[in-house]
């Protein structure tokens, strides 16, 4: 069975040092507009290492604003283009070019909910200017990979990221991936948050565990009090299962992603890793991992 809009062909980016951070130009390119970016005091950056549940905080984020206020937009406008992802430039179905910066600057709403990717020293300097509020939702390392790995196989402007082991290994080196090092991103992000009062530290474990927890936490650092009965319908609209049956959330709008190869809304579960993970490839992560954590005020569960 074929899924989305009929695709095209692409080259798949080519990796490249970028401020030492591994990059593929789709990032890049527009890096001048993506630095002078001028945020405002109310928007609010979701800013995740990839693969890290982006789109589901993404959605709870939009419903949470709009969901009462503008409901049509959930059923005619992709989550990608009503929380643009800043530094990234895309096909769009008609051959033009997707820019993230212009998608945000056209932004209608108030607050403008707004992705990112960047370790947190390329975010552009505007958002701490203007103190504008920061959700960071991390995940564990071993799904991060696994999911990241699968993302890459289906997205044709992606690197080729190579047969698994092969890839296990350069995630973990970091230096070979898009966006870097996993390590480095989750790390420096939780430094931040020592600094910086605006900023929203999650986890993916602890949304799975426990949405509903997890999303009047959320609240509470927003400054939202939603009803019982908007809670009920954001916890409904927000479940794997029905984000993955919504068009408006499971990207098969997007030319670029081959859903047939693997589905965006792949599996979203806690410890998928170990269907991946060889015993030999385990120990070796474990013992890579400890010398890289070295802050063990940051803790991660790959099994809940
Ligand atoms: S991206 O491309 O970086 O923006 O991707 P991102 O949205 O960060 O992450 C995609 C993974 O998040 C899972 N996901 C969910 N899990 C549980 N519940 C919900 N509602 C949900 N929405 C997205 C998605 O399935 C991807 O993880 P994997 O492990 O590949 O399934």
């Amino acid at each position: 069975m074929s899924v989305g809009p009929k695709k095209m062909e692409f080259s798949r980016g080519e990796l490249f040092d970028f401020h030492g951070v591994a990059m593929v130009e789709q990032f890049t390119k527009n890096w001048e507009k993506v630095q002078d970016f001028q945020a405002r005091p109310d928007d609010i950056l979701i800013a995740t290492y990839p693969k890290a549940g982006t789109t589901w905080v993404s959605l709870i984020l939009d419903l949470l604003h709009f969901g009462q206020t503008a409901p049509e937009r959930q059923t005619s406008i992709p989550i990608h283009l009503r929380v643009p992802f800043l530094e990234s430039t895309l096909l769009s179905k008609d051959g033009g070019l997707n820019v993230g910066t212009d998608v945000a600057e056209n932004l209608t709403t108030s607050p403008r909910l707004i992705k990112t990717h960047c370790p947190v020293q390329f975010v552009p300097k505007s958002f701490w200017e203007q103190n504008c509020k920061i959700v960071y939702m991390a995940r564990n390392a071993k799904d991060s990979m696994v999911s990241f790995f699968h993302f890459e196989r289906m997205t044709m402007t992606q690197p080729d990221p190579g047969d698994w082991n092969s890839y296990f290994h350069r995630f973990m080196e970091g230096k070979i991936v898009v966006f870097g090092s996993w390590y480095d991103h989750v790390n420096n992000w939780w430094k931040k948050t020592q600094t910086y009062s605006e900023l929203h530290y999650m986890f993916y474990e602890d949304m799975i565990e426990d949405t509903g927890r997890e999303i009047d936490k959320l609240c509470s650092f927003l400054g939202l009090t939603p009803s019982a009965k908007e809670k009920k319908q954001i916890m409904y609209g927000v479940q794997f299962d029905n984000m993955k049956k919504n068009d408006m959330t499971n990207y098969s709008t997007v030319i670029t992603m081959d859903l047939n190869i693997s589905p965006f809304m792949r599996k979203g579960k806690v410890g998928d890793w170990k269907n991946h993970f060889t015993v030999a490839q385990n120990e070796e992560f474990v013992e890579d991992y400890k010398k890289k954590m070295k802050d063990h005020t940051l803790q991660f569960r790959t099994e809940i």
